[in-house]
C-alpha cells in the first residue's frame, strides 16, 4: 500500500542550478560575454534592464554571481553532505565558443566543466546538463539577431556535438533547450531574449519572431538529439518545459476552450520535440495567422527523427485563464494579459500562485500526452531568508513548500503509474534569480551570505532545510 511504498532506489535526488546565476567570473578563462552579463539587477516587481553591451554605473550580478566558478570545491562537498545523487547545472556556452561562430572551442572553458564534473563524479553525483539555460553569446545576438537567424542551428549543434564528445563519459542526462517554451510570453522582453537571445524591434511581430526562433530551437534540438545518439547510444536527452498548467477559470465552455488554447500556445514546443511533429492546431494558426514562417519539408524531416527521450519540466505554480467578452474564434492566448487570479491559493512573496497537488495534475497531463519518461528537474519556493547570528536559517516555509511537493509527486507515481526519474529542487545553493537578477529571493537548502545592498562575505551556512533534504534523501523520501 501506498505507506510502505517508495521511490525507485536509483532514483535521482539532487540540485538544479544554471551557469550563469551562480558561476560568476563572467570574463575569466576566456568566457565571451553571454547575454545573462547584459541584464541588471532588478527587483520584487521590477524588471531587469537589458543593456546595450555592458554600461558604466550599471549592476550586473550575474558577473560575480555566488563565485562558483573558484568554490565549487566546497560547494559541491556541501551537496554531498546531503547525499546528492545527481546535480544538474548547465554548461556555459561562452566559456566553450565565446562569441558563438568560431571554429575552435576554448580549451580553458572546456578543462573547467572536465574538473566540476569530476568533483561531482568523486562522491557519485552525476552531472545533469542543460545545453542552454539563459545564456547564449551575446554576439550572436548582435551579428546574428539570436534565434531570428537560421544559422542558429549550425552554431548551436557545433557546440552541442563539441561537449557530448568531451563529457561522453561523465554525462549521462542532458536537457537542449532550458525552458524552451517560456517564450510562450512573447510580450514580455525578458522571455524572448533570455530564451532566444531575440529583441523585438518597433516593425516586427513578436508572436511571429516567437515562433520562428521556437522552431529554429525545435529543429536545432533534434539535430542535437541524433549527434547525442550516434556519438553515445546510452545518452538520454530530453526536453526542457516550465510546466505551468493553465486552469479554467469556470466550467463556461468559452473559459474551457480558452485554456486548451493556452495549454497547446504553452505545450507546442514540447509536442514538436516529443512527437517530432507539429499540433494540427498550430498548422492551421499560423496558416490562419499568415505568419509566414521558414519551415522547409527539411525541417519536418528532422524533427522527426530526433525526437527526445524523455521530458524535464520545472514546476513552481498554477495559474488560470478567462475566455474575454468577445474572444476571438482563434482563441489567441497572451499570457500577459489573459491570466487571472486564483482565488483558492496562496502566492509566495513574488506573487507566484503555490499549488502542490497542481504538481500531480502536471504530471498526469504530461504523461497522458507524452507517454514519456519525466523528470522533475526545477521546483522550490523563492523566499527572503534571515541568517541568525548562530549561523543557522529557519526555512520552515521552504521545508513546508518542498514537503507538499513531494508528497503529490509520489502520489503521481504510485497511484497514476507516471515513470520518474529524478527531482532535483531549483537553486539548492542560493544563486541570482533569473527573473529578477535579485540575490535576496532565495531557493537554496545552502544560504549564500551576499544581499542586494552589496554586501558579499559569500560564506555559506546551511539551512534547516538542509538536514531535512539529507533526511528525505537518506529515507529515499519517506521520511518527509
Ligand atoms: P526566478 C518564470 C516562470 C517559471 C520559471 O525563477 C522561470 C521563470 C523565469 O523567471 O525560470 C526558471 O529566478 C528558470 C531558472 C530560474 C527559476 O525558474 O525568476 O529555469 O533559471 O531561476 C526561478 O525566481
Amino acid at each position: 500500500n501506498y505507506n510502505q511504498f517508495s521511490l525507485p532506489k536509483d532514483f535521482l535526488w539532487g540540485g538544479a542550478v544554471a551557469a550563469h546565476q551562480l558561476e560568476g567570473a563572467w570574463n575569466v578563462g576566456n568566457k565571451g560575454l553571454s547575454i545573462a552579463d547584459v541584464m541588471t539587477q532588478g527587483a520584487n516587481g521590477v524588471e531587469r534592464k537589458i543593456t546595450d553591451g555592458i554600461q558604466k554605473g550599471e549592476i550586473y550580478p550575474n558577473h560575480e554571481a555566488i563565485d562558483f566558478y573558484h568554490r565549487y570545491p566546497d560547494d559541491i562537498k556541501l551537496l554531498a553532505e546531503m547525499g546528492f545523487k545527481c546535480f544538474r547545472t548547465s554548461i556555459a556556452w561562452t566559456r566553450i565558443f565565446p562569441l558563438g561562430d568560431e571554429d575552435q572551442p576554448n580549451e580553458e572553458g572546456l578543462q573547467f566543466y572536465d574538473d566540476l564534473f569530476d568533483e561531482c563524479l568523486k562522491y557519485g553525483i552525476q552531472p545533469v546538463i542543460t545545453l542552454s539555460h539563459f545564456e547564449m553569446p551575446y554576439h550572436l545576438v548582435e551579428a546574428y539577431g539570436g534565434w531570428r537567424s537560421r544559422k542558429m542551428i549550425g552554431f548551436f549543434t557545433k557546440f552541442a556535438r563539441v561537449v557530448f564528445q568531451r563529457y561522453v563519459d561523465k554525462v549521462k542526462y542532458w536537457m537542449t533547450f532550458n525552458e524552451i517554451n517560456n517564450q510562450a510570453n512573447f510580450d514580455a522582453r525578458f522571455s524572448l531574449f533570455t530564451n532566444s537571445g531575440i529583441l523585438t524591434r518597433k516593425d516586427e511581430d513578436p508572436e511571429r519572431l516567437m515562433y520562428q526562433a521556437g522552431h529554429y530551437e525545435a529543429v536545432a534540438s533534434a539535430l542535437a538529439v541524433q549527434i547525442a545518439h550516434q556519438i553515445n547510444s546510452e545518452f538520454q536527452i530530453g526536453a526542457m518545459i516550465a510546466m505551468i498548467p493553465i486552469y479554467p477559470a469556470t466550467p463556461k465552455p468559452d473559459d474551457v476552450l480558452k485554456s486548451e488554447r493556452a495549454m497547446q500556445s504553452r505545450y507546442w514546443f514540447a509536442d514538436v520535440q516529443v512527437n517530432g511533429r507539429y499540433p494540427d492546431w498550430l498548422t492551421a494558426y499560423e496558416r490562419n495567422q499568415n505568419l509566414g514562417l521558414d519551415i522547409t519539408l527539411a525541417d519536418l524531416d528532422v524533427l522527426k527523427a530526433g525526437k527526445v527521450d524523455y521530458l524535464g519540466f520545472s514546476y513552481y505554480m498554477s495559474a488560470v485563464t478567462a475566455a474575454h467578452k468577445d474572444e476571438n474564434l482563434d482563441y489567441k492566448y497572451r499570457e500577459n494579459q489573459d491570466l487571472v487570479p486564483n482565488t483558492y491559493l496562496e502566492s509566495s512573496d513574488w506573487g507566484w500562485p503555490i499549488d502542490p497537488e497542481g504538481l500531480r495534475y502536471a504530471m498526469n497531463w504530461l504523461n497522458d500526452r507524452y507517454h514519456l519518461p519525466q523528470f522533475i528537474v526545477e521546483n522550490g519556493l523563492g523566499a527572503v531568508d534571515h541568517l541568525e547570528k548562530d549561523g543557522s536559517v529557519h526555512d520552515q516555509y521552504r521545508i513546508s513548500y518542498l514537503r507538499d511537493h513531494i508528497e503529490q509527486m509520489k502520489r503521481a507515481v504510485y497511484y497514476d503509474g507516471v515513470d520518474l526519474i529524478g527531482y532535483t529542487p531549483w537553486g539548492c545553493i542560493d544563486l541570482v534569480s533569473a527573473g529578477t537578477g535579485e540575490m535576496d529571493k532565495r531557493y537554496g537548502l545552502v544560504y549564500v551570505d551576499k544581499d542586494d545592498q552589496g554586501h558579499a562575505s559569500l560564506k555559506r551556512y546551511k539551512k534547516d532545510s538542509f538536514y531535512w533534504y539529507a533526511k528525505v534523501i537518506e529515507s529515499n523520501g519517506s521520511d518527509l
